[in-house]
């Protein structure tokens, strides 16, 4: 059997009987579309929540995989967000196993230039955004996953955050504030058995990550020389997370994991 259909095999059932959300899928090539995939071969019941400008196209894919509710959700208004979330608990009988966040914003002009020429206002989006949108949504969500008894949260960073990355700049600095709150959030939540952790990926070429200049250069230069000699794929992040939100993982929480093809043990070799 190739790769491919042994992984197949190897999700089904793992997720049976589990139920959570996704939130940040905007279209087919985002991560959270490839985790919404894993997750759903895996048998898990999920709900997708999405940004209204994006409402047509997730709708769109929810019925691609079928049986997924789908809500609209704006995580930097407070008022929505617990709007959301009411909606949610009854959606799902007040239980849910699992939350993955991937989310994330800065102006296009902040991902360019000297990280020293962030704007106050542009600094400030793409904290409230990027970082604490995981604090805003954990806290919603921490009733749900006490009901059922614990639960998992997962969120996705970016090697920008723990070193520098050309032009990552301000995100660079939310990621790091993300990362920081995966540790805050899993000793605040650990006591409830909720679980909350990240998953770093390489990068990966997305409609969003396509605006960026020069993303194409890094994704070929990844493939040169990553330990494993090729590019994430978001297929792989969606395994990863299959693996995090699983009982498998149990004994983990306030983690980061690479899955990056390796290029994180690397040293500048230029
Ligand atoms: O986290 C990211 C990017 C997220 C992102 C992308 C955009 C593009 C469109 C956040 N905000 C915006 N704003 C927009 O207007 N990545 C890990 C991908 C990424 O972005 C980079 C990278 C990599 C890798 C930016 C500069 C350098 C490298």
């Amino acid at each position: 059997m190739q790769t491919e259909e042994i992984v197949k095999v190897n999700r089904k059932g793992i997720l049976a009987g589990k139920k959570g959300i996704i939130l940040g899928i905007a279209n087919k090539w985002s991560i959270a579309w490839g985790i919404a995939n894993s997750l759903h071969e895996a048998g898990a019941e999920l709900l997708f929540t999405y940004q209204d400008r994006v409402k047509d196209r997730v709708e769109k894919l929810a019925e691609e995989l079928g049986g997924i509710k789908t809500l609209e959700c704006d995580v930097t208004d407070e008022a929505l967000l617990e709007k959301s979330f009411k909606e949610i608990a009854e959606l799902f009988d007040g239980k849910i196993d699992f939350v993955i966040h991937s989310i994330a914003f800065a102006k296009k002009e902040e991902l360019e230039g000297r990280y020293i020429d962030t704007s106050r206002e542009g600094y400030l989006l793409a904290q409230d955004i990027s970082a604490f949108s995981l604090a805003a949504v954990a806290k919603q969500a921490e009733p749900l996953l006490k009901a059922n008894g614990g639960g998992s949260i997962v969120t996705l960073t970016y090697l920008g955050g723990e070193r520098v990355v050309k032009n990552y700049n301000v995100m660079g600095v939310a990621k790091a504030a993300l990362e920081c709150s995966v540790k805050y959030l899993a000793n605040d939540l650990g006591p409830d058995k909720i679980r909350v952790n990240a998953i770093s990926a390489g990068p990966i070429k997305t409609l969003a990550s396509s605006a960026i200049s020069g993303i194409q250069s890094m994704i070929n230069e990844i493939a040169e020389i990553s330990p494993l000699r090729k590019n994430t794929e978001t297929e792989e992040v969606g395994d990863t997370a299959l693996f995090l939100v699983s009982d498998l993982s149990r004994g983990i929480t306030g983690e980061v994991i690479h899955v990056d093809a390796g290029f994180h043990v690397l040293a500048a070799m230029k």
